[in-house]
Order: C-alpha cells, then sequence, then structure tokens
C-alpha cells in the first residue's frame, strides 16, 4: 500500500476552471478511470479521472473551487495490484499525451430517437416504497457534456440507468429517461412525485434489546402494492351501518344445509351476494382506470376478491363469477380459497381478475377501519364486528335491540363522487337488511 497525491492533469489552455460537483467522498473505493470531480470553463465541462483504483484517503478540493493543472485533488491509497495500465489517449494525472478540454468536450452523435413504447419498454420502474432521492452515494457515470446535457434539462443522473459501455450513460439514456418520464401513466407521475424523504436509518439497540427479522416473501409483495395503491389513489373512507339481524337469523337457519354441502354457510358469502348487488346497480364500482388516467373500463364480470390473513402476510384471492353462484357455492370457495391461501398453494390465476374486495376484519374484531384499495379496482369494503345496538323503529318511538354490521367502504376519489359512495353504502345496508332482496 502506498500513499499517492492526484492532480489535476493538463486541461488545455486554461489558467483556472472552476469545480462543478465532486463525485466521490472520502473513504470510497474506486477505480481506474472513474470520474471524480467535474471541473467546467466558460467554454466546456469535463471529468477528471481516477488515475488508478484505490481509496479516497483525502479531498483536498470541494464545488466552487478554482482549479488548474497540477493542483490537488486528493490523496488515494493505492495497492500494488492496483497498478493498470491506461490507454493511450486518456487523460489522467499521469498521462504524458493529453487532450485539451475544448477536444474532449465534443457533441455526441446522437442516434435516432427511439419510439416511445421501446421506451418505456426499458425503463427500469423505480422500486415500490424505495425513495428515488436515496441513493446520493451512487455516482452516475456519465461523461462531461452528458452531465451538462441533463443539468440542462433538471434531469438527477443517478435515476437514469446507462446502456453505455460499463454502464456508462449516454444523451440517448437521458433522452429516453426524460420521454420515459413524459409518457408515464400519470398515476406514476404522481406517485413519483410524492416520494417520501428517507426514513432515518437508526440503530434501535442503542435503546434496549432488539431482533432482527426478515419480512416474509408476501409481506414485501403486499407492502409494495399497498403503498402504490395509498399514494396513488386519492381515498375516501364511506361509513355505515348495516342491519343484519335477519340475515344472521337466516344464516344459522341454513347452516345444517351447508354442512350437508360440505361447508359452512358465513356472513362474507352473503356480503359477496350484496356486493354484486350493489356492483350493478352503480357500475362505476365495478371499473378501472386505464393506466393514462383518460378513461374507465367498466367490466361485466362479477369476481370479488377477499383478504386473507395467513401466516406469511395478506394475500387476496378471488371468488370468480360470484352472480353465478348461491351463497352456499360461495361459501365453499371462500373455503377452498382460505385453506389455499393459508397453505401457500394459491396458484396465480387465483388472485387474479379481481373487480372489487372484501376485507372482514369482523371474525377479530373492532368497530371501523380505513382499508386501502386494491387497485386498480376502484372501491373495497372493509367490514368490522357486528353488535347488538340500540335502534330506533321506524316510527322513532321506541329502541328495538339490532345486529348491526359496521362497513367502512374505502373508494377512488378520481373515478367515484362521494355522493355515489354513500348510495353505495346505502345500497349495500338496504340489500343486507332484507334477506328476500339478497337472494333473488
Ligand atoms: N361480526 C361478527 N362476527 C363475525 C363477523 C362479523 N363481521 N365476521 C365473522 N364473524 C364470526 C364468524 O361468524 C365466526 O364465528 P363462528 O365461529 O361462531 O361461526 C368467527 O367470527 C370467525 O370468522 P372468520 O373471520 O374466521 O371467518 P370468515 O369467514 O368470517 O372470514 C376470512 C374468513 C378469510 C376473511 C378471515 O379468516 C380473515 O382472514 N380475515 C382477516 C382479513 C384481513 O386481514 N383483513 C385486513 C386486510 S388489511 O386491509
Amino acid at each position: 500500500m502506498s500513499s499517492e497525491q492526484i492532480l489535476i492533469p493538463d486541461i488545455g489552455d486554461f489558467d483556472s476552471v472552476d469545480v462543478i460537483e465532486v463525485l466521490v467522498n472520502v473513504g470510497d473505493s474506486i477505480e481506474y478511470d472513474m470520474p471524480l470531480i467535474t471541473v467546467e470553463s466558460d467554454k466546456a465541462s469535463m471529468d477528471i479521472p481516477a488515475p488508478k483504483d484505490g481509496v479516497i484517503k483525502d479531498l483536498k478540493i470541494k464545488v466552487g473551487d478554482k482549479v488548474k493543472k497540477g493542483s490537488l485533488i486528493g490523496l488515494l491509497e493505492v495497492s500494488e495490484s492496483s497498478k493498470k495500465p491506461k490507454p493511450k489517449n486518456e487523460i489522467s494525472a499521469t498521462d504524458d499525451k493529453k487532450e485539451s478540454l475544448e477536444k474532449i468536450t465534443r457533441t455526441p452523435t446522437r442516434p435516432a430517437p427511439e419510439p416511445p413504447d421501446k421506451i418505456v419498454a426499458k425503463e427500469t420502474p423505480i422500486p415500490i416504497g424505495e425513495s428515488i432521492h436515496t441513493d446520493n452515494s451512487k455516482v452516475a457515470h456519465a461523461s462531461p457534456s452528458v452531465r451538462k446535457f441533463a443539468r440542462n434539462l433538471g434531469v438527477n443522473l443517478s435515476f437514469v440507468i446507462g446502456s453505455g459501455n460499463k454502464n456508462r450513460i449516454l444523451f440517448e439514456d437521458v433522452e429516453n429517461f426524460v420521454k420515459g418520464e413524459l409518457t408515464k401513466p400519470r398515476t406514476e407521475n404522481m406517485g413519483a412525485s410524492f416520494a417520501p424523504i428517507p426514513m432515518p436509518n437508526i440503530d434501535f439497540s442503542e435503546f434496549g434489546k432488539t431482533e432482527t427479522k426478515p419480512l416474509s416473501k408476501i409481506k414485501k409483495i403486499s407492502g409494495a402494492n399497498l403503498h402504490r395503491n395509498w399514494v396513488t389513489a386519492p381515498h375516501v373512507t364511506q361509513f355505515d351501518n348495516a342491519d343484519i339481524t335477519d340475515l344472521e337469523i337466516f344464516r344459522k337457519s341454513m347452516q345444517k344445509e351447508a354442512e350437508k354441502r360440505g361447508t359452512k354457510l358465513t356472513l362474507i358469502a352473503f356480503l359477496m351476494k350484496a356486493c354484486v348487488n350493489a356492483l350493478k346497480a352503480y357500475p362505476t364500482f365495478n371499473s378501472s382506470l386505464t393506466p393514462d388516467g383518460d378513461n374507465l373500463i367498466l367490466k361485466s364480470y362479477y369476481n370479488i376478491g377477499f383478504a386473507c390473513d395467513t401466516p406469511d402476510g395478506l394475500v387476496v384471492p378471488v371468488v370468480k363469477d360470484v352472480q353465478k353462484k348461491d351463497v352456499i357455492d360461495i361459501a365453499k370457495d371462500l373455503k377452498d380459497l382460505s385453506e389455499k391461501a393459508r397453505a401457500r398453494k394459491l396458484k396465480m390465476e387465483e388472485m387474479q381478475g379481481g373487480c372489487f374486495t372484501i376485507s372482514s376484519l369482523g371474525g377479530i374484531g373492532g368497530t371501523k377501519f380505513t382499508p386501502i384499495i386494491n387497485c386498480p379496482e376502484v372501491a373495497i369494503l372493509g367490514v368490522s364486528r357486528a353488535s347488538m345496538q340500540p335502534v330506533f323503529n321506524k316510527n322513532n318511538e321506541d329502541f328495538e335491540a339490532r345486529l348491526m354490521l359496521p362497513l367502512s367502504l374505502s373508494y377512488d376519489h378520481r373515478v367515484i363522487d362521494g355522493a355515489d359512495g354513500a348510495r353505495f353504502t346505502s345500497h349495500l345496508c338496504m340489500m343486507l337488511s332484507d334477506v328476500r332482496r339478497l337472494l333473488l
């Protein structure tokens, strides 16, 4: 190991140029040819590359400094094995043959822009839940002219994927990035512009004993989806209470029949029926926004998903063609799908094709909650624990003890207005309170 000075090489006929970017930090391991700093004259800018592999031990310059040939950039700790031969036409602190700043910063020939569909396909999406501003330590590999081009367009190069040699970012990568951003669906743009600031990295063991457990795969996937849905769809939650006194009497009376058909008749089976009825009455609830946000796709099929709590996390199996099934058939599907979900045997197609989702926490407890929409669906029904409540009778003269089921309907306010949200829950309440209507 030895320490070597990193000096500004011959940069042509310039007495001094400005340091506009410092691309490395003390302690960084760098590779030969990696850009260390960017300097700029009034005519052009250029990267000063690393002369060798090594570790930055000290930095002697900062943004705004004026430098010239021979100025000290910093100290590099170099191992014997890191000494690499360099191509003759490369600029470095130790090169004999130098190119001037003007020569290096030439206008590149740009290939013709790709068609938009190709550009979108090439994009690498920013992972959900990961702030696009977090990776400041990553140094984008790009020539000075590309950097300048990106700066002029306001593009942060750390978001751009380079397609050049060693992932170097080329002009067309910046162009494609900009086009990709402009052609992204409106919903995605909204999500990106509301990307949260990075979470603080706290060492909790400073405050007490801790244990680190990895998140399950299901939790990671569902977490990413929930986060996207939460930030892209403006949620409103409408609350209501359905009188299910008669429904519960009927459900219990049907239990023997259900047992004969090998299942247990649960409340959710009735809720699914009621939801299909409400979806037919209010078709906007059975729709999805097109990715560009300009059109609604209305569906004429009725597949209802249900949130299922499993030891590995939340999954949403889908009961298909609910409109064609009676409540016992639906209960059977619910049982089969929940068992499969908990045994991790659900097939992909059993979680696809949903139009609307029910999330029931009624078996556990609680009075209300605000479920997150399972986008691109536009609404979800949360169901809490039913309880006996004193309810005024029709003449408002007396109370009656009624079994009331709390409903929480979250809907996407881009698609559904508040009035329709209230109409939908009122319709559900009407259906659930009169079992005859439900079974029609
Ligand atoms: N009010 C009162 N009691 C209720 C009820 C309600 N709303 N819903 C269910 N119950 C009762 C059931 O009748 C059953 O009682 P019995 O055993 O006496 O018959 C008991 O609670 C257990 O029901 P269950 O919840 O296990 O079964 P289910 O068919 O009602 O629900 C399922 C199935 C898959 C939805 C449920 O097991 C589950 O996973 N729930 C969690 C969903 C979840 O995590 N949602 C949150 C997602 S985040 O938005």
